[in-house]
């Protein structure tokens, strides 16, 4: 399942109505004063959180959204009726982006929260609010003004549940595929995986839950190393961070070794402060629990397993979960452990 989480449309907002240029005419006042209303304002463009889409897939084929225009004025000095806004529901987690200036817009994370992205542009004055003592019978009025033009970018953040990190090769794929629904590829060559992909995983009675998985990350993929480190983004709204270290006897460091780069690399990630406002106020790093797996276990005689999971357990002070995807060990431990964590 790839998961559509960028688009790009233009929003038009209405354009005022004109003003109404008009005389009033009235038997006993054959030169009635001027009594063109004024022009209705154009309807805004507003973007809503709405709980009921999970993508940005919609935005894929309609790429033009305008709101009414307002109408004009009548005589009467009867205001023109203002154009309806428009209302464009996007799932709620979209961040939205001005694509011209590059200025973020709004970031509507509340189910219900609106933002007004493309203002209606105002309703001209019709000719009877130009008349003054010396100009009784004004011939003019306004023409209404344009409404806002934006051209918008959003951004979803996959709202997964529980985001999973780790080197290439730990066998993050392998393990989405045993635990979800997803069919990722799984390749015994690093940088398999190049974008997010979402599984959703059903655990005997428990809600479902989404779990991400992420490129691989490695030393010094904050500074643009591998497939770099901003496929993070998908792991800022997880509750959760599975950490995967490959035990293949292959592998040419310690498992703790790996273990304590990709802590590294997750952790310069999640402080530096231009990233996510939304964990602003807590301890970015201590945000999400993880908990850690060590991988492939099949590959290795139960005394050789024993030792070096003792070993990996005294150099991180971490209190892994041994698993092979391959021969399904360890798994449910896995599902009950999360599913705990995210009380579903
Ligand atoms: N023996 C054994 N091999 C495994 C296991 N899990 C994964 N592998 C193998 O390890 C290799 C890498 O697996 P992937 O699941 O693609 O690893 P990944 O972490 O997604 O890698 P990237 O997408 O490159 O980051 C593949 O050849 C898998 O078949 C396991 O439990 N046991
Ligand atoms: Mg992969």
């Amino acid at each position: 399942m790839k998961f559509i989480d960028e688009a790009e449309i233009d929003v038009f907002a209405g354009h005022g109505g004109p003003g109404s240029v008009s005389f009033r005419r009235e038997k006993f006042a054959p030169r009635g004063g001027p009594d063109g209303g004024n022009g209705g304002a154009g309807g805004d463009v507003v973007f809503v959180a709405d709980n009921n889409l999970s993508t940005l897939l919609d935005f894929r084929y309609k790429k033009e959204w305008h709101a009414q225009k307002g109408a004009g004025g009548m005589s009467g000095c009867k205001d023109g009726r203002a154009g309806e806004s428009l209302s464009v529901p996007v799932p709620v987690g979209t961040v939205i982006y001005d694509r011209k200036t590059g200025d973020r817009i709004a970031d509507l994370k509340e189910i219900g929260q609106e933002v007004v992205v493309a203002k209606g542009g105002r309703g001209g004055k019709g000719n009877s609010f130009f008349k003054t003592s010396t100009n009784q019978a004004p011939r003019f009025a306004q023409e209404g003004e344009p409404g806002e033009e934006k051209q918008i970018k959003m951004e979803l953040k996959l709202l997964a549940d529980v985001g999973l990190i780790g080197f290439p090769n730990a066998g993050k794929s392998t393990f989405l595929s045993v635990v979800s629904n997803a069919t990722p590829k799984v390749a015994d060559y690093p940088f398999t995986t190049l974008k997010p992909i979402l599984g959703v995983v059903r655990y005997k009675e428990h809600n479902p839950f989404v779990i991400a998985d992420l490129p691989g990350l490695i030393e010094g993929a904050h500074e643009g190393k591998g497939m770099g480190d901003q496929f993070l983004r998908h792991a800022e709204r997880t509750k959760a961070l599975l950490h995967l270290v490959s035990l293949s006897p292959d592998e040419l460091e310690a498992p703790a070794e790996r273990y304590k780069k990709i802590k590294k690399e997750v952790a310069s990630y999640f402080s530096s402060d231009q990233k996510e406002p939304v964990l602003s106020g807590e301890n970015k790093q201590d945000y999400r629990k993880e908990i850690v797996l060590l991988t492939k276990s099949d590959l290795l005689l139960e005394e050789e397993l024993e030792e070096i999971v003792a070993e990996f357990k005294q150099e991180t002070g971490t209190d892994p979960l041994v698993i092979s995807s391959v021969v399904q060990k360890g798994l449910d431990v896995v599902l009950a452990a999360l599913t705990q964590e995210l009380s579903v």
